[in-house]
């Protein structure tokens, strides 16, 4: 941009620039924005806290995190000449979401409802691109000069959750996710960085209260403390970020969640009221709506790149699915079906060493269960006890049957 245009930018009275951010809200939401606001580039703030995190660890093998120094927090510095950033919601609650009916039963797969569609990424960028070249269209029929914006979508190190927040989205919930009373927490986020000094938006008061049900309900304790998320414990973190093997500490307590993880969202009061999603794409594809793990467990890597084309799924690959699928299959009940399919994946060329020990640690723990069962039916036989004693339920399927009981009385529509 030349001195010129900046000379011409720098003199548009702020009359035009309020009836701008006006025009700015109204074509955002016309492209499918559920809520927009303003904020500038001054995350000054969040830079100790962001050091903090990094400091201890959370981010694991997230590189990226890091790898950027406090460019995350300096928008003006990541794009040149920024002077505000319009921020951005969309939401992604699909519509039959069937939380509690996936949840409860182990031989389903659980993955994040908002992976279910078509990969946001993309999508929403190429919206925000057309807001920016809308704006520029605007500014360039009002004689105001050339504007320079650049969308964002969790593309490059930006902020996203504390710029939402400035710029009067939500606020940050105790599971450090942005959320509000009209909106519940099923959103993503994404901005358009630009050289406007548009007027800001205020941003709302916390409205969790006393509530602590996301830091209560977390399967694996990953919310160390209220607003701070211990990553390397996420089960999001875990099957999704992670390369290699998952600890097996975190194993058991992933239960039937092969992909994401929603739980702090669903014991969320805040999403009583939250909308469903107004794009088509982001329903839950067919292939995996309450998808059985064995049906998927069995995919080839053929049937997996395809069948994921164009979702968020597809950038685990094949083997890191394997490995998340025979987690949930290790911690389903007993079933020679499932030891069956396990023991024929070994000899899969599909397969490495990473996918098979946690193949051959599923194993283990169905033939465990195996052996508990036949225990207990040989007592009972002793005892000639005619019902047959069920297996006790382990304090992770006791966690989330609170979750389901939780989602079935809070959010009955999406239970
Ligand atoms: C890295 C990352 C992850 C990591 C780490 C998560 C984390 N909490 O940091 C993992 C892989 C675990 C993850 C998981 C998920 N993620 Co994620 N993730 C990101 C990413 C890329 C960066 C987040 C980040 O900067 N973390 C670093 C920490 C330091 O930042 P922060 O959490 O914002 O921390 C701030 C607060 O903790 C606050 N804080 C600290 N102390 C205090 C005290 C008080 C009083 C207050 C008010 C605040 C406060 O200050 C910190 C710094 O500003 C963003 C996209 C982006 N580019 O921003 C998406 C993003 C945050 N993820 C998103 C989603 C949807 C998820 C999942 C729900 C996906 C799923 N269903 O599996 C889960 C939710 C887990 C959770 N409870 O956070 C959305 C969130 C949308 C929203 N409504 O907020 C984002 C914005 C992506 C997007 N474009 O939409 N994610
Ligand atoms: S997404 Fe799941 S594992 Fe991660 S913080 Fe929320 S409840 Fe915990
Ligand atoms: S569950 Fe409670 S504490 Fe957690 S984000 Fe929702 S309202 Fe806040």
């Amino acid at each position: 941009m030349s001195s010129n245009e900046s000379q011409t930018l720098a003199t548009i009275s702020p009359t035009a620039l309020s009836q701008l951010a006006r025009y700015i809200k109204q074509w955002g939401q016309e492209l499918g924005f559920a809520q927009v606001g303003i904020t500038d580039t001054d995350l000054s703030e969040e830079e100790a806290k962001l050091q903090d995190w990094l400091d201890k660890g959370y981010h694991g093998e997230m590189g990226y995190m890091a790898n950027h120094g406090m460019m995350r927090a300096r928008p003006h510095e990541l794009h040149q000449g920024t002077k505000r950033v319009v921020s951005l919601r969309m939401d992604y609650l699909p519509p039959s979401a069937g939380f509690a009916t996936n949840l409860i039963d182990p031989t389903l797969g659980y993955i994040s409802r908002y992976a279910g569609g078509r990969d946001y990424h993309k999508l929403m960028r190429q919206r925000i691109k057309k807001l920016g070249d809308k704006i520029e269209a605007y500014c360039q029929e009002q004689g105001f000069g050339a504007t320079d914006s650049r969308p964002f979508v969790d593309s490059a190190p930006v902020m996203e959750r504390p710029l939402a927040e400035k710029a009067g989205i939500g606020w940050t919930g105790k599971h450090s996710l942005i959320l509000n009373h009209n909106a519940g927490s099923w959103f993503f986020l994404g901005e358009l960085f630009i050289n406007l000094p548009l007027p800001l938006d205020i941003p709302i008061s916390d409205g969790c209260n006393t509530c602590v049900a996301c830091i209560k309900s977390c399967p694996t304790g990953a919310i160390v403390e209220p607003y701070v998320v211990d990553g390397r414990r996420c089960i999001s973190y875990l099957t999704i970020e992670l390369q290699g093997a998952i600890p097996e500490e975190f194993r058991p307590l992933m239960g039937n969640r092969i992909y994401g993880c929603d739980d702090c969202q669903l014991v969320c009061p805040i999403n009583a009221q939250a909308p469903l999603t107004q794009e088509h794409d982001f329903h839950i594809r067919q292939q995996i709506l309450q998808p059985e793990l064995l049906t998927l467990f069995n995919w080839s890597e053929k049937t997996f790149l395809s069948l994921t084309e164009g979702s968020a799924i597809r950038r685990i690959g094949h083997k890191r699915w394997l490995r998340n699928i025979a987690i949930a299959l290790g911690n389903a009940p007993a079933n020679p079906n499932i030891i069956e399919a396990l023991s024929a994946r070994k000899a899969s060329d599909e397969v490495d060493d990473m996918v098979l020990e946690h193949i051959n640690w599923a194993l283990a723990q169905q033939q465990a269960k195996v052996q508990q069962q036949t225990k207990v039916q040989q007592q009972a036989k002793v005892q000639q006890a005619v019902q047959f004693e069920p297996a006790r339920e382990t304090p992770a399927q006791r966690k989330t049957a609170r979750v389901v009981r939780s989602v079935e009385k809070g959010l009955p529509r999406d239970a």
